[in-house]
Protein backbone atom coordinates (compact mmCIF):
# COMPACT_ATOMS: atom_id res chain seq x y z
CA UNK A 1 0.00 0.00 0.00
CA UNK A 2 1.39 3.50 -0.87
CA UNK A 3 1.50 5.22 2.22
CA UNK A 4 1.86 8.63 0.03
CA UNK A 5 -1.95 8.06 -1.25
CA UNK A 6 -4.58 9.35 0.48
CA UNK A 7 -7.51 6.92 1.27
CA UNK A 8 -11.37 8.06 0.91
CA UNK A 9 -13.99 5.34 2.37
CA UNK A 10 -17.14 5.62 0.56
CA UNK A 11 -20.37 3.42 0.38
CA UNK A 12 -20.18 0.53 -2.33
CA UNK A 13 -23.68 0.85 -3.21
CA UNK A 14 -26.75 2.14 -1.06
CA UNK A 15 -28.29 5.48 -1.01
CA UNK A 16 -24.86 7.50 -0.19
CA UNK A 17 -22.73 5.34 -2.98
CA UNK A 18 -23.80 7.43 -6.19
CA UNK A 19 -24.07 10.75 -4.68
CA UNK A 20 -20.02 10.19 -2.80
CA UNK A 21 -18.93 9.39 -6.10
CA UNK A 22 -20.67 12.41 -7.63
CA UNK A 23 -19.27 14.76 -5.25
CA UNK A 24 -15.53 13.13 -5.72
CA UNK A 25 -15.90 13.16 -9.64
CA UNK A 26 -17.30 17.23 -9.15
CA UNK A 27 -13.65 18.10 -6.91
CA UNK A 28 -12.07 16.57 -10.02
CA UNK A 29 -10.70 12.82 -9.21
CA UNK A 30 -10.99 10.80 -12.06
CA UNK A 31 -11.19 7.50 -10.76
CA UNK A 32 -10.86 4.38 -12.58
CA UNK A 33 -12.39 1.00 -10.91
CA UNK A 34 -13.41 -2.14 -12.95
CA UNK A 35 -16.99 -3.28 -11.77
CA UNK A 36 -16.91 -5.64 -8.54
CA UNK A 37 -13.66 -4.10 -7.70
CA UNK A 38 -13.17 -2.94 -3.83
CA UNK A 39 -10.15 -0.11 -4.36
CA UNK A 40 -10.26 2.52 -7.13
CA UNK A 41 -7.61 4.42 -7.88
CA UNK A 42 -7.67 8.57 -9.06
CA UNK A 43 -5.54 8.79 -11.97
CA UNK A 44 -5.17 12.53 -11.47
CA UNK A 45 -4.37 13.06 -7.83
CA UNK A 46 -2.91 11.02 -4.84
CA UNK A 47 -6.60 9.47 -3.70
CA UNK A 48 -7.73 5.94 -3.32
CA UNK A 49 -11.40 4.92 -3.17
CA UNK A 50 -12.25 2.21 -0.96
CA UNK A 51 -15.93 0.96 -1.43
CA UNK A 52 -17.28 -0.79 1.64
CA UNK A 53 -20.25 -0.70 3.98
CA UNK A 54 -21.62 2.72 5.43
CA UNK A 55 -21.39 0.44 8.63
CA UNK A 56 -17.13 0.18 8.48
CA UNK A 57 -16.52 3.32 7.54
CA UNK A 58 -15.89 4.72 10.78
CA UNK A 59 -13.70 1.93 11.85
CA UNK A 60 -11.74 2.17 9.09
CA UNK A 61 -10.83 5.59 10.03
CA UNK A 62 -10.87 5.31 13.19
CA UNK A 63 -8.01 2.52 12.81
CA UNK A 64 -6.43 4.62 10.20
CA UNK A 65 -6.95 1.93 6.90
CA UNK A 66 -9.01 5.30 5.91
CA UNK A 67 -8.13 8.55 5.54
CA UNK A 68 -11.26 10.61 5.13
CA UNK A 69 -14.97 8.65 4.86
CA UNK A 70 -18.29 9.60 3.73
CA UNK A 71 -21.26 8.42 5.40
CA UNK A 72 -24.04 9.11 7.37
CA UNK A 73 -24.11 11.33 10.84
CA UNK A 74 -26.51 8.68 12.13
CA UNK A 75 -23.67 5.85 11.63
CA UNK A 76 -20.89 8.10 12.93
CA UNK A 77 -22.62 8.70 16.43
CA UNK A 78 -24.12 4.86 16.91
CA UNK A 79 -20.49 3.93 15.99
CA UNK A 80 -18.73 6.63 18.47
CA UNK A 81 -20.78 5.63 21.20
CA UNK A 82 -20.23 2.26 20.81
CA UNK A 83 -16.34 2.97 20.65
CA UNK A 84 -16.28 5.06 23.35
CA UNK A 85 -19.33 4.85 25.38
CA UNK A 86 -19.63 8.96 25.22
CA UNK A 87 -20.26 11.64 22.67
CA UNK A 88 -17.21 13.49 23.96
CA UNK A 89 -14.22 11.62 23.11
CA UNK A 90 -13.94 12.23 19.46
CA UNK A 91 -12.41 9.20 17.29
CA UNK A 92 -12.57 11.19 13.95
CA UNK A 93 -13.79 14.60 13.06
CA UNK A 94 -16.80 16.11 11.38
CA UNK A 95 -15.24 18.18 8.28
CA UNK A 96 -18.16 18.75 6.55
CA UNK A 97 -21.97 18.03 6.30
CA UNK A 98 -23.06 17.11 2.63
CA UNK A 99 -26.27 17.97 1.25
CA UNK A 100 -27.48 14.59 0.32
CA UNK A 101 -28.37 11.12 2.97
CA UNK A 102 -31.28 13.24 4.47
CA UNK A 103 -33.06 11.76 6.91
CA UNK A 104 -34.05 11.94 10.61
CA UNK A 105 -34.25 9.08 13.53
CA UNK A 106 -37.82 8.81 14.93
CA UNK A 107 -39.83 7.11 17.32
CA UNK A 108 -42.63 5.62 15.72
CA UNK A 109 -45.85 4.12 17.25
CA UNK A 110 -48.56 1.40 16.05
CA UNK A 111 -51.58 3.18 14.56
CA UNK A 112 -54.01 1.15 17.17
CA UNK A 113 -52.84 1.07 20.25
CA UNK A 114 -52.97 3.36 23.84
CA UNK A 115 -48.65 3.88 22.88
CA UNK A 116 -48.71 7.44 20.85
CA UNK A 117 -45.50 8.83 22.84
CA UNK A 118 -42.37 8.50 25.15
CA UNK A 119 -44.55 9.14 28.07
CA UNK A 120 -46.18 6.08 27.50
CA UNK A 121 -43.68 3.63 26.72
CA UNK A 122 -42.52 3.80 30.33
CA UNK A 123 -41.41 -0.18 30.82
CA UNK A 124 -41.97 -1.09 27.82
CA UNK A 125 -39.84 -2.03 24.51
CA UNK A 126 -38.60 -0.28 21.71
CA UNK A 127 -37.17 -1.69 18.74
CA UNK A 128 -33.88 -0.07 16.93
CA UNK A 129 -30.66 -0.92 15.24
CA UNK A 130 -29.38 2.47 17.34
CA UNK A 131 -29.46 0.96 20.17
CA UNK A 132 -26.60 3.50 21.66
CA UNK A 133 -27.84 6.95 20.43
CA UNK A 134 -31.64 5.38 21.57
CA UNK A 135 -30.62 4.49 24.64
CA UNK A 136 -28.49 7.85 25.41
CA UNK A 137 -31.01 10.08 24.51
CA UNK A 138 -33.66 7.85 26.75
CA UNK A 139 -31.35 8.28 29.85
CA UNK A 140 -30.73 11.65 29.22
CA UNK A 141 -34.49 12.12 28.80
CA UNK A 142 -34.89 9.67 31.93
CA UNK A 143 -37.27 8.03 30.31
CA UNK A 144 -37.14 3.93 31.22
CA UNK A 145 -37.74 1.95 28.37
CA UNK A 146 -36.23 -0.98 27.03
CA UNK A 147 -34.21 -0.73 24.06
CA UNK A 148 -33.64 -3.80 21.83
CA UNK A 149 -31.13 -3.99 19.06
CA UNK A 150 -32.89 -5.04 16.17
CA UNK A 151 -31.37 -5.60 12.31
CA UNK A 152 -33.60 -5.35 9.38
CA UNK A 153 -37.42 -5.11 8.94
CA UNK A 154 -37.39 -3.16 11.82
CA UNK A 155 -40.97 -1.94 10.94
CA UNK A 156 -42.40 -5.60 11.58
CA UNK A 157 -41.02 -5.60 15.22
CA UNK A 158 -44.58 -4.08 16.63
CA UNK A 159 -46.50 -6.87 14.59
CA UNK A 160 -44.29 -9.13 15.66
CA UNK A 161 -44.54 -8.56 19.28
CA UNK A 162 -40.93 -8.18 19.86
CA UNK A 163 -41.59 -4.27 20.32
CA UNK A 164 -44.13 -2.02 21.29
CA UNK A 165 -42.34 0.67 19.45
CA UNK A 166 -39.95 1.33 17.00
CA UNK A 167 -36.75 4.19 16.62
CA UNK A 168 -35.88 4.18 12.76
CA UNK A 169 -34.38 6.31 9.83
CA UNK A 170 -37.19 8.27 8.02
CA UNK A 171 -37.04 10.22 4.78
CA UNK A 172 -40.62 10.52 2.95
CA UNK A 173 -42.38 8.87 6.13
CA UNK A 174 -43.70 5.88 3.64
CA UNK A 175 -42.70 2.94 5.13
CA UNK A 176 -44.05 3.74 8.74
CA UNK A 177 -47.56 4.41 6.77
CA UNK A 178 -47.23 1.14 5.10
CA UNK A 179 -46.57 -0.47 8.25
CA UNK A 180 -49.53 1.37 9.94
CA UNK A 181 -47.35 3.29 12.30
CA UNK A 182 -47.17 6.60 13.46
CA UNK A 183 -44.07 8.81 13.49
CA UNK A 184 -43.55 10.55 17.16
CA UNK A 185 -40.47 12.04 18.58
CA UNK A 186 -37.47 13.13 16.21
CA UNK A 187 -34.36 12.26 18.19
CA UNK A 188 -31.68 13.43 15.44
CA UNK A 189 -31.43 14.90 11.94
CA UNK A 190 -29.21 13.29 10.17
CA UNK A 191 -27.18 14.31 6.75
CA UNK A 192 -24.15 12.60 5.01
CA UNK A 193 -20.84 14.13 6.55
CA UNK A 194 -17.42 14.03 5.57
CA UNK A 195 -15.11 12.40 8.41
CA UNK A 196 -11.29 12.17 8.76
CA UNK A 197 -8.89 10.54 11.25
CA UNK A 198 -7.07 12.24 13.64
CA UNK A 199 -3.78 10.82 12.70
CA UNK A 200 -2.76 12.26 9.65
CA UNK A 201 0.73 13.79 10.22
CA UNK A 202 1.91 13.35 6.70
CA UNK A 203 2.26 16.66 5.61
CA UNK A 204 2.03 15.97 1.93
CA UNK A 205 -1.24 13.93 3.28
CA UNK A 206 -2.43 17.27 5.04
CA UNK A 207 -2.07 19.66 2.18
CA UNK A 208 -4.02 17.06 -0.67
CA UNK A 209 -6.69 16.72 1.98
CA UNK A 210 -7.14 20.03 2.72
CA UNK A 211 -7.10 20.71 -0.96
CA UNK A 212 -9.84 17.91 -1.39
CA UNK A 213 -12.13 19.71 1.71
CA UNK A 214 -11.92 23.31 -0.06
CA UNK A 215 -13.08 21.73 -3.20
CA UNK A 216 -15.88 20.08 -1.67
CA UNK A 217 -16.94 23.34 0.44
CA UNK A 218 -17.25 25.33 -2.93
CA UNK A 219 -19.19 22.50 -4.86
CA UNK A 220 -21.69 22.63 -2.03
CA UNK A 221 -21.94 26.11 -2.68
CA UNK A 222 -21.95 26.55 -6.02
CA UNK A 223 -25.05 23.96 -6.11
CA UNK A 224 -27.25 26.85 -5.03
CA UNK A 225 -25.66 29.77 -6.06
CA UNK A 226 -26.65 31.81 -9.47
CA UNK A 227 -24.30 34.50 -10.91
CA UNK A 228 -26.54 37.66 -11.53
CA UNK A 229 -26.39 40.68 -14.48
CA UNK A 230 -27.97 43.64 -14.72
CA UNK A 231 -28.37 47.27 -16.26
CA UNK A 232 -28.46 49.16 -12.98
CA UNK A 233 -29.04 53.22 -12.59
CA UNK A 234 -25.99 54.30 -10.95
CA UNK A 235 -28.23 55.63 -8.08
CA UNK A 236 -30.14 52.41 -7.00
CA UNK A 237 -26.93 49.84 -6.39
CA UNK A 238 -27.29 50.13 -2.92
CA UNK A 239 -31.16 49.10 -2.84
CA UNK A 240 -30.16 46.38 -5.93
CA UNK A 241 -27.83 44.45 -4.00
CA UNK A 242 -29.77 44.16 -0.91
CA UNK A 243 -32.39 43.23 -2.50
CA UNK A 244 -30.28 39.68 -3.70
CA UNK A 245 -29.98 37.40 -1.52
CA UNK A 246 -26.64 35.99 0.38
CA UNK A 247 -24.59 38.50 -2.18
CA UNK A 248 -20.79 40.30 -1.52
CA UNK A 249 -19.56 43.54 -2.86
CA UNK A 250 -21.30 43.98 -6.65
CA UNK A 251 -18.84 44.21 -9.66
CA UNK A 252 -19.81 47.45 -11.27
CA UNK A 253 -19.11 48.22 -14.85
CA UNK A 254 -19.48 51.25 -16.43
CA UNK A 255 -21.31 51.50 -19.44
CA UNK A 256 -20.81 53.15 -22.79
CA UNK A 257 -22.54 56.15 -23.70
CA UNK A 258 -24.18 56.73 -20.11
CA UNK A 259 -23.33 57.72 -16.44
CA UNK A 260 -26.68 57.01 -15.03
CA UNK A 261 -26.91 53.56 -16.04
CA UNK A 262 -24.27 50.88 -14.82
CA UNK A 263 -23.71 46.93 -15.37
CA UNK A 264 -24.29 45.11 -12.22
CA UNK A 265 -22.69 41.39 -11.69
CA UNK A 266 -22.94 39.48 -8.53
CA UNK A 267 -22.67 36.37 -6.89
CA UNK A 268 -25.69 34.85 -5.39
CA UNK A 269 -25.37 31.66 -2.86
CA UNK A 270 -28.95 31.31 -3.21
CA UNK A 271 -31.40 30.03 -5.56
CA UNK A 272 -33.02 33.54 -7.34
CA UNK A 273 -36.51 33.51 -7.59
CA UNK A 274 -39.10 35.62 -9.79
CA UNK A 275 -40.59 37.71 -6.79
CA UNK A 276 -36.67 38.99 -6.44
CA UNK A 277 -36.31 39.59 -10.47
CA UNK A 278 -39.49 41.65 -10.16
CA UNK A 279 -38.13 43.60 -7.16
CA UNK A 280 -35.01 44.02 -9.02
CA UNK A 281 -37.11 45.78 -11.65
CA UNK A 282 -38.98 47.95 -9.73
CA UNK A 283 -35.63 49.95 -8.66
CA UNK A 284 -34.84 50.34 -12.66
CA UNK A 285 -32.73 47.33 -12.69
CA UNK A 286 -32.86 46.35 -16.43
CA UNK A 287 -32.08 42.96 -18.34
CA UNK A 288 -31.49 40.97 -15.92
CA UNK A 289 -29.72 37.84 -16.49
CA UNK A 290 -29.50 34.91 -14.03
CA UNK A 291 -27.21 31.55 -14.76
CA UNK A 292 -25.93 28.84 -13.16
CA UNK A 293 -22.50 28.82 -11.72
CA UNK A 294 -20.11 25.76 -13.00
CA UNK A 295 -17.44 26.16 -10.09
CA UNK A 296 -16.50 28.53 -7.57
CA UNK A 297 -13.36 28.80 -4.84
CA UNK A 298 -13.23 31.35 -2.16
O1 LIG B 1 -25.12 -2.08 2.47
P1 LIG B 1 -24.84 -0.95 3.41
O2 LIG B 1 -24.68 -1.40 4.85
O3 LIG B 1 -23.72 -0.09 2.93
O4 LIG B 1 -26.14 0.00 3.32
P2 LIG B 1 -27.38 0.17 4.30
O5 LIG B 1 -28.49 -0.68 3.76
O6 LIG B 1 -27.00 0.03 5.72
O7 LIG B 1 -27.69 1.72 4.13
P3 LIG B 1 -28.58 2.53 3.10
O8 LIG B 1 -27.92 2.59 1.76
O9 LIG B 1 -30.02 2.12 3.16
O10 LIG B 1 -28.49 3.96 3.82
C1 LIG B 1 -27.28 4.63 3.96
C2 LIG B 1 -27.52 5.92 4.71
O11 LIG B 1 -28.49 6.72 4.02
C3 LIG B 1 -28.11 5.80 6.10
O12 LIG B 1 -27.15 5.45 7.09
C4 LIG B 1 -28.66 7.20 6.33
O13 LIG B 1 -27.63 8.06 6.74
C5 LIG B 1 -29.11 7.62 4.92
N1 LIG B 1 -30.57 7.56 4.72
C6 LIG B 1 -31.32 8.60 4.25
C7 LIG B 1 -31.41 6.53 4.96
C8 LIG B 1 -32.69 6.97 4.61
N2 LIG B 1 -32.60 8.25 4.17
C9 LIG B 1 -33.81 6.06 4.75
N3 LIG B 1 -34.94 6.45 4.46
N4 LIG B 1 -31.20 5.27 5.40
C10 LIG B 1 -32.24 4.41 5.49
N5 LIG B 1 -33.52 4.77 5.20
C11 LIG B 1 -34.56 3.67 5.33
C12 LIG B 1 -35.15 3.58 6.74
O14 LIG B 1 -34.34 2.76 7.56
C13 LIG B 1 -36.52 2.94 6.46
O15 LIG B 1 -36.40 1.55 6.29
O16 LIG B 1 -35.65 3.89 4.46
C14 LIG B 1 -36.87 3.56 5.11
C15 LIG B 1 -37.68 4.82 5.36
O17 LIG B 1 -37.74 5.61 4.21
P4 LIG B 1 -39.08 6.44 3.90
O18 LIG B 1 -38.74 7.32 2.74
O19 LIG B 1 -40.15 5.44 3.57
O20 LIG B 1 -39.42 7.26 5.13
ZN1 LIG C 1 -25.28 -0.38 6.51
Amino acid sequence: MNKKRIKIAIQKSGRLADHSSDLLKKCGLVVSRNKGQLIGYAENMPFDLLFVRDDDIPSLVKDNLADLGIVGLNVVLEKQFEYTNSTQKELFSIEEYLDFGQCRLSFAYPEVGDIQSLDQLANKKVATSYPFIVSDYLERENFDVEVIKFSGALELAPSLGSADAICDLVSSGRTLRVHNLNEGESILESTAVVIKSQNILDPFKQEWIRKLLERISGVLQVRESKYVMMHAPRNSIDKITELIPGTESPTIIPLEGTDETVALHVVCKEDVFWETLENLKQEGASSILVVPVEKMLV
